[in-house]
């Protein structure tokens, strides 16, 4: 065994979901080694345990795992499951960590942000329970990283990471697996394949787009190949270390291509996509967009539809900044709804402890407790389930919904790359403005309450602060205020805009023109325009 003197990186603090930074900050020497390090010093059970490795197949991936290995067998790891390839999806990363019992993962992405030598790379460790580590987890390998002195490796050949099956590493066993098999396996058993079957046998028109990130090969093993869609629907379907030059981020932004074969007059019925590494979800019908948080509303509301929850579901939880569109209805079932800060890591100890069983992000991100990640496929095969179950169309499903409960309009504005300081700035300029919004009448709405948002975990009662400013209004329409913890350059500001419309005749307006008066607020009170010189917003979701 080697040990390798180093010295710390003051920026290893993992943001929202992991540690995140251009590749050529990871290539620096000691860089990954450092953090990985520290994920051994801190996590005991590794020591003789089984570690899940993969990733998403950007550049960088397949160094990176040839490094951790090596420092796996050094630290008396007792395995490794290996994705062929150095491939696992992210709930397919979980997937496997549920079912082999392993003691942790490591999922080397940077989810939506782009790759390639000049993009971004990640690095996430995920827990027992399969799900992104809890804060007081991340906090004490940040803590490690700054003391750290030395890391362990051994001196040996590259592992063929291409071929199936066991091999050693020192006295580590490692086994490369089929990335897909397991994660397909799990799914079939969530919904039921002979009614989306008959459904993709009609004349139903779809596709699917992995934007040439790693779903690419799950989407064809479970639509194509289980579910019998013909060849060719999963488009850019071969992960590429750079996703082909493309931003693999599911929205109307970034998924232009699939979003058009959605318009005009030979639409698809129902077009979908995925991120990196295969968390995120895009759902598209004939000419219409489903809001992701009205997503989770009509998966909440539909449950029982599925094989998986046909007794219905405990409760479901959505992230802070998502629509309050599944509030009511939770309300309506008479199941608990939570609201916790962004991230899926506050979504394990709820699923643990069987309070929920949904959960859901405004960021296209939805999924369950058949893993502890959110699950693009799971999103998708939920709706083509629910389009076959219902027999109507995406837009006929929204319709109805919204009759029934009422319409949340919905956006996200993104200021991308702002200096730190001024985005710093533009906070706490807002946040100092708060108690004086409560009780003001703003463009004939009423602030209702307005504060800094704090959850307080009821399973485990760990407190965090500090997850972004919340202004809500009698009517019960929203803003909410935070900084992104992904991006690697600079600050991104997130605006969120929602409001409520009860009234049927008034559900059809373009969510701009809905949130007009909203986004004139946002202007005045967060400063943005006057602080940052940004006259709008980069990416509008
Ligand atoms: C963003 C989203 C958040 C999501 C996170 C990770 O975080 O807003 O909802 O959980 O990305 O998603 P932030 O801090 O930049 O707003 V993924 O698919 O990038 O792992
Ligand atoms: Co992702």
């Amino acid at each position: 065994m080697d040990i390798v003197a180093t010295t710390p990186f003051c920026d290893q603090k993992p943001g929202t979901s992991g540690l995140r930074k251009k590749v050529s900050v990871f290539q620096q020497a000691h860089y990954l080694e450092n953090f990985v390090q520290s994920i051994f010093d801190t996590q005991d059970d590794l020591k003789g345990g089984l570690l899940v490795i993969g990733g998403d197949g950007r550049f960088y991936n397949d160094t990176a795992i040839q490094i951790i290995l090596k420092m796996a067998a050094a630290n008396g790891v007792t395995k490794c499951l290996v994705g062929q390839k150095g491939l696992l999806s992210t709930p397919a990363t979980s997937a496997v960590i549920r079912k082999y019992s392993a003691n942790g993962g490591l999922v080397l992405s940077a989810s939506h942000n782009p790759g390639g030598p000049k993009g971004d790379f990640g690095i996430k460790f995920n827990v027992s329970n399969g799900g992104p580590a809890p804060e007081s987890v991340t906090e004490a390998i940040f803590a490690r990283s700054q003391v750290i002195d030395s890391y362990k490796t051994i001196s040996a050949d590259e592992i063929d990471l291409n071929t199936l099956g066991s091999q050693t590493l020192g006295e580590m066993s490692i086994e490369i697996i089929d990335p897909v098999k397991d994660y397909a396996d799990l799914l079939e058993t969530e919904f039921d394949f002979s009614v989306i079957q008959q459904l993709i046998a009609s004349d139903f028109s779809f596709a699917f787009d992995a934007m040439h990130a790693v779903t690419g090969p799950y989407a064809i093993e479970l639509l194509e190949n289980r579910l019998g869609a013909t060849k060719g629907t999963v488009i850019n379907g071969t992960p590429l270390p750079d996703f082909g030059g493309g931003h693999p981020d599911p929205n109307l932004a970034h998924a232009k291509e699939l979003l058009e074969m959605t318009q005009g007059d030979n639409a698809l019925d129902f077009a979908a996509a995925s991120d990196g590494d295969g968390d995120r979800n895009m759902i598209l019908g004939k000419n219409c967009f489903v809001v992701p948080s009205d997503s989770l509303a009509i998966l909440t509301a539909n449950a029982s539809l599925f094989p998986a929850y046909k007794d219905g579901i405990a409760g479901v939880a959505r992230s802070m900044p998502t629509s309050q569109a599944t509030d009511r209805v939770a309300e309506k079932l008479g199941i608990e709804c939570f609201e916790t800060p962004t991230g899926w890591k506050f979504f394990g100890n709820l699923l643990d402890a069987g309070r929920i069983a949904f959960c859901g992000e405004e960021s296209f991100g939805t999924g369950s407790n058949h893993v502890r990640e959110k699950d693009g496929l799971w999103a998708v095969l939920a709706w083509l389930n629910l389009i076959a179950e219902k027999q109507a169309s995406v837009q006929t499903i929204l319709d109805e919904h919204w009759a029934t409960y009422g319409r949340n309009y919905y956006v996200r504005h993104d200021y991308e790359e702002v200096d730190s300081d001024k985005a710093k700035h533009v906070m706490d300029q807002l946040e100092a403005r708060l108690p004086g919004l409560v009780g003001q009448q703003l463009q004939g709405r009423n602030v209702s309450y307005a504060d800094n948002f704090s959850y307080t975990d009821p399973i485990d009662l760990s407190v965090s602060s500090n997850q972004g400013l919340r202004i809500g209004f009698n009517d019960g329409a929203r803003l909410v205020f935070r900084l992104s913890g992904t991006g690697t350059q600079g600050a991104t500001i997130r605006v969120y805009l929602e409001c409520f419309e009860a009234d049927t005749s008034k559900q059809h307006l373009s969510s701009e023109e809905a949130l007009t008066d909203l986004v004139g607020i946002a202007n005045v009170i967060s400063q943005i325009e006057v602080i940052t010189g940004r006259l709008t917003p980069d990416v509008i979701t």
